[in-house]
């Protein structure tokens, strides 16, 4: 009966497993005054769990931050750059 139980937990895993994508948000971040700023805001999203890539356009400040949709998503990274003081909004 047990063994029953864990090949079911597993198969139910795999599929979320597989589908794990990549994903990018292209975020807008206004409050990026000048040029050190977005390496404060780059090495903290890199921390992330789930962050694997930060692109700076610093003229148009935004941001495109690529992520695994299976551990992270756009709002948990929107909060982080908030919580270092560049509140964000995805663009659209
Ligand atoms: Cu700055």
């Amino acid at each position: 009966m047990k063994r029953i139980l864990v090949v079911l937990f597993c198969t139910g895993l795999l599929p979320a497993a597989a589908w794990a994508a990549q994903k990018s948000v292209t975020l807008d971040v206004s409050g990026m005054t000048c040029p050190t700023c977005p390496i404060t805001i780059k090495k903290t999203l890199l921390k992330q769990l789930g962050v694997t890539g930060v692109t700076v356009h610093y003229q148009k400040k935004e941001l495109v931050v690529a992520f695994d949709d299976a551990k992270t998503n756009a709002e948990a990274i929107t909060k982080s750059t908030a919580s270092i003081g560049f509140p964000s909004t995805v663009a659209r």
